[in-house]
């Protein structure tokens, strides 16, 4: 008798046939959230969950009472209650390494798209303002031979490293719960404490997992160590900054500007202040977001899905429910 699973988005077809293979599939594939009661209902027969953001949580398990896995297309799980899965014995699993790339291009690409003011000067171009030359006013920062501070070196912290540093020349420092001497003589990257690398750095690139130590680390004091002529970017979670503070910081001067991938609510509401902002490149989540990649990431989570269910233990299982 083949387990049943509940997938709550679209997944590439490929994806669905190889689950199909070992699974009953119950399935959501609108844009818009599914109601609540109908997600009970789905919930209560099944053994799996594939997920890229559902809270997983007390409420939610106690309403899929046959449930082993939650298998999540992400690397993040800060949706996961891990505490609550771990009381059920429900398997977590998210999807590391495939997307490392992937959003380690778009760090770069918000780092030389802010500090070359590409979106502004785009409208600028597009709204029939160029009438002369390239004035000061078009004038932006270099990225190349810059200080760049990374806060978080995991995989994809490393792979941004490699980017800024072999491509762009630039001097790299790194923030971390733990030291990282592989990647410090691989890379040629140095540890710095975190307030120090504030300090020093022209970029600053958020790369750190969220969780209740990294919720809003950055705030008004975070930004305030900052240069003013720095530039903020995070592609990690939105909640790991004070958004009121980052606001506060580049309306204020405090630093220059800001890249950002993530918000403290998404999708960000219409009437928010970054989207008045000329410095604040603002992007819609999208740091994994290559066809290929996030159909890398679904056939990975498929596959922890699916050797979860069969007994085996998979290989991308979060660390605090191993
Ligand atoms: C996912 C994310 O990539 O991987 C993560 O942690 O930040 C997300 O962007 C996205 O939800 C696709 O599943």
């Amino acid at each position: 008798m083949k387990p049943t699973v509940f997938i709550d988005r679209k997944v590439p077809n490929e994806v669905e046939a190889y689950i199909a293979e070992h699974c009953n599939i119950e399935k959501w594939e609108q844009s818009t959230h599914i109601p609540r009661a109908m997600l009970h209902e789905k919930l209560a027969n099944a053994s799996g969950l594939l997920t890229a953001g559902m809270k997983i949580d007390a409420d939610l398990l106690e309403r899929a009472p046959k449930l082993k896995i939650v298998s999540s297309i992400s690397v993040g799980y800060n949706h996961f209650d891990l505490a609550a899965m771990k009381e059920r014995g429900v398997i977590g699993t998210n999807t590391p390494h495939v997307l490392n790339d992937t959003v380690a291009d778009l760090a770069l690409a918000l780092m030389l798209g802010t500090a070359r003011r590409v979106a502004e000067l785009d409208r600028y171009v597009k709204d029939g303002q160029w009438k002369s030359g390239d004035g000061l006013k078009l004038f932006g920062v270099d990225v190349h031979h810059a200080k760049l501070g990374i806060i978080g070196m995991g995989r994809i912290g490393e792979a941004v490293a490699r980017r800024a540093k072999f491509g762009f020349d630039m001097d790299v420092a790194y923030f971390n719960r733990s030291r990282k001497p592989e990647a410090e003589e691989k890379l040629g990257v140095r540890f710095s404490q975190l307030n120090d690398l504030l300090a020093a750095s022209d970029f600053v690139v958020m790369l750190a997992p969220l969780t209740a130590e990294t919720t809003k680390l950055i705030g008004h004091n975070e930004f305030k160590m900052m240069k003013p002529s720095s530039i903020f970017i995070n592609i990690s979670r939105g909640q790991t900054v004070d958004e009121l503070a980052l606001i506060e910081a580049l309306q204020s001067g405090t630093i220059a500007a800001a890249g950002l991938d993530v918000y403290e609510k998404e999708p960000i509401d219409a009437d928010h202040p970054f989207l008045q902002m000329a410095n604040v490149l603002t992007l819609p989540h999208i740091g994994s977001a290559t066809t290929q990649t996030r159909f890398d990431m679904a056939m990975l989570a498929a596959q922890n899905l699916v050797s979860g269910l069969s007994g085996q233990t998979p290989t991308c299982m979060v660390d605090e429910l191993k």
